[in-house]
């Protein structure tokens, strides 16, 4: 039992890449705990709740295509301000300017579709969290 956990997700593009394994590994040097993992495309539907706070924004529509287009892998993570930590590993969510040494800053780029492939998801907040974890492990 883990004091917060929160919703990561490799991307399909992360997935495409074939960037699983090292994305998990720095999760896994960090320190984080994976308490359970899966790997599913997501329905339209799920998308749609899981970005329902950016609804109505011109990045919607191409956002919740573009996490549909293929599978992602979901994971649940563990440890003490995991949330923090795991945004923190991850980075800025533009990784043209992430820094190095995160994940965005070192795998990621623009490919020319702006911010959106940009290799991962987390929570950004316990709340977030809860119900984003509901939505991808019920
Ligand atoms: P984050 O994923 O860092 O929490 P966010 O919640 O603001 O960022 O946005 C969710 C996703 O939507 C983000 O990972 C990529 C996409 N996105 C955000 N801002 C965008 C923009 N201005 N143009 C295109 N896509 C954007
Ligand atoms: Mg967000």
């Amino acid at each position: 039992h883990h004091p917060e956990e929160t919703l990561v997700l490799v991307k399909p593009d992360g997935v495409q890449r074939n960037l699983v394994g090292e994305i998990i590994a720095r999760i896994e040097r960090k320190g984080y705990t994976i308490v359970d993992l899966k790997m599913v495309t997501a329905t339209r539907g799920m998308l749609e709740k899981h970005y329902e706070e950016h609804e109505g924004k011109p990045f919607f529509e191409p956002l919740v295509e573009f996490m549909g287009s293929g599978p992602v892998v979901a994971i649940r993570l563990g440890g003490d301000r995991v949330i923090e930590g795991f945004r923190a590993l991850a980075g800025k969510t533009d990784p043209t300017v992430a820094a190095p040494g995160t994940i965005r800053g070192d795998l990621g780029r623009d490919w020319g579709a702006g911010v959106q492939k940009n290799l991962v998801h987390g929570s950004d907040s316990t709340l977030s969290a809860e119900r984003e974890l509901a939505i991808w492990f019920g």
